[in-house]
């Protein structure tokens, strides 16, 4: 038996209750008990001295000598427990009355009302389940539409895990062998030449940027692919805006420099949902504060962008100011990796379709092209490849470590350049900050506040 004071007390939790199914009226309510006293509750509440382990049994709950309701009971023996620890469940009348008083019955019988997210947590601290997963719980129950549902299911499953895991095998068997060599410099390991450890590092980078480039495309899904238009004044990305939508939305005039601010609508595109942003046009002789503002908005929106439309005015022949303005757009989307649609606008005034250079004919005023428009840029998102991570969910807590991963991965390439033939001692370390960073995606060493923070988007119950 522990005693007050001594540290093994700490590892004794408590007793936890709360519904596991919301608050409405339905045919079945669930109430759950996880903790060391969850046995001595069944045998309160149910009169089950020694509960069969899970084994559904038909009881009567009580409290005291008042029958609360006929419930279906389960009880499960830790650690094989979806907690880890001894758990009731009980399945009652879906009813915000009966489930309130069984919780309050247990709460007499020794259990308290259970914080969110504290019964996944449990499972997190008794290693059922990573922190990765653990997020799939949160992540398929609140899931809008199948994809994302999938995700969360693949995720909750492992999925996130074992990529994870793929990846960092290799950290750390580069790891071992640079600390082989640096322990025992005198045994005969043979050195890694300085190409061989670039090519190494270089070859670590890619399962980190493919997942990556997976929480880009899951971000898209859920917050809508960012398109945004950008072209000279006048080319008609205002005009092609509208006729995306469908409707008038941004102001299209026949004066140059209209749009000098953003603006953001979400339409469907191709079925898929997407955010487009009408830009200020883009110029290299902007005169007022507000249209030099205005660029250097469109450029940022196209720095950020998934896909950006360059818009051409195809009534128009091109002169220098515009190879120049379009030099710079298509220069700054290659930098920032943004897949660029051209479009040449204004399809109803011109007369020699052959004269258009590559891009797709389309006209804001027709409607010509719109929708092979939504195919290209769908296409150009990558929307339609059938890439592996395509149903990983990652989130920004999983971007932010696999992004600090690379980081530490791409410093220990500098060390090398930095420190030909002398760079072993530091590579190491920072290939063991690469590994330490991508355990946090799986929760390894995870400190309170970062479990905390996960485990308080709960709601309670889970
Ligand atoms: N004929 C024709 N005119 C267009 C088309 N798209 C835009 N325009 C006209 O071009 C001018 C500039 O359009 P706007 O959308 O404001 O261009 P923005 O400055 O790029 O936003 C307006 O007078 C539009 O009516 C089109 O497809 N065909
Ligand atoms: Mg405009």
């Amino acid at each position: 038996m522990a005693q007050a004071g001594d540290p093994s007390e700490k590892e004794v939790t408590d007793t936890i209750v709360a519904p596991a199914t919301p608050a409405g009226r339905g045919a079945l309510g669930v109430v759950r008990v996880s903790g060391p006293h969850a046995r001595r509750i069944a045998e309160e509440m149910l009169g089950d001295a020694s509960p069969r382990p899970r084994r559904a049994s038909v009881r009567v709950a009580r409290r005291g000598d008042h029958a609360l309701d006929r419930v279906v009971a389960v009880f499960w023996e830790g650690p094989d427990s979806p907690t880890g620890e001894d758990v009731l469940e009980l399945t009652a009348h879906g009813s915000p009355e009966i489930l309130r008083a069984l919780v309050e019955a247990a709460c007499a019988a020794g259990a308290r009302p259970a914080q969110p997210g504290e019964f996944t947590r449990r499972a997190f601290t008794n290693g059922k389940l990573d922190l990765a997963q653990a997020e799939g719980v949160e992540a398929i129950i609140r899931a809008r539409g199948a994809r994302a549902r999938r995700a969360a299911y693949e995720r909750l499953e492992g999925g996130l895990s074992r990529a994870v895991a793929a990846a960092r095998a290799p950290v750390l068997d580069l790891l071992t062998l640079l600390e082989a060599r640096l322990d025992h410099p005198d045994e005969d390991i043979s050195p890694l030449p300085d190409s061989g450890a670039v090519e190494a590092l270089t070859l670590l980078r890619v399962p980190l940027a493919r997942l990556l480039a997976a929480y880009d495309r899951g971000r898209a899904e859920r917050e809508g692919l960012r398109v945004c238009l950008i072209g000279r004044p006048n080319a008609g990305k205002s005009s092609l805006l509208n006729a995306l939508l469908g409707r008038d939305r941004a102001i299209v005039a026949p004066t140059p420099g209209t749009t000098r601010d953003t603006l953001e609508e979400t339409a469907t595109l191709d079925g898929l949902s997407a955010v487009l942003i009408d830009t200020a046009g883009l110029r290299d002789d902007a005169s007022d504060a507000a249209e030099i503002e205005g660029v250097a908005r469109a450029e940022r929106e196209l720095a950020a962008c998934d896909v950006a439309v360059m818009v051409l005015d195809a009534a128009r022949a091109p002169d220098a100011a515009d190879a120049r303005i379009g030099e710079r757009a298509l220069a700054l989307a290659a930098r920032e990796g943004r897949p660029v649609v051209v479009v040449h606008n204004k399809s109803d005034l011109l007369r020699d379709r052959a004269a258009l250079s590559q891009g797709l004919a389309v006209s804001a005023r027709t409607g010509e092209g719109l929708d092979a428009l939504a195919r290209a840029i769908a296409a150009a998102a990558g929307a339609d490849s059938a890439d592996e991570g395509e149903t990983l969910l990652i989130g920004a807590r999983d971007r932010d470590a696999l992004a600090s991963a690379l980081e530490a991965l791409d410093g220990a390439r500098a060390e090398i350049a930095a420190n030909p033939a002398a760079w072993e001692d530091r590579v190491a370390g920072r290939l063991r900050d690469a590994h330490a960073r991508l355990g946090m995606i799986l929760g390894e060493g995870a400190p309170d506040e970062v479990l905390r923070a996960v485990f308080s988007r709960f709601c309670v119950g889970k």
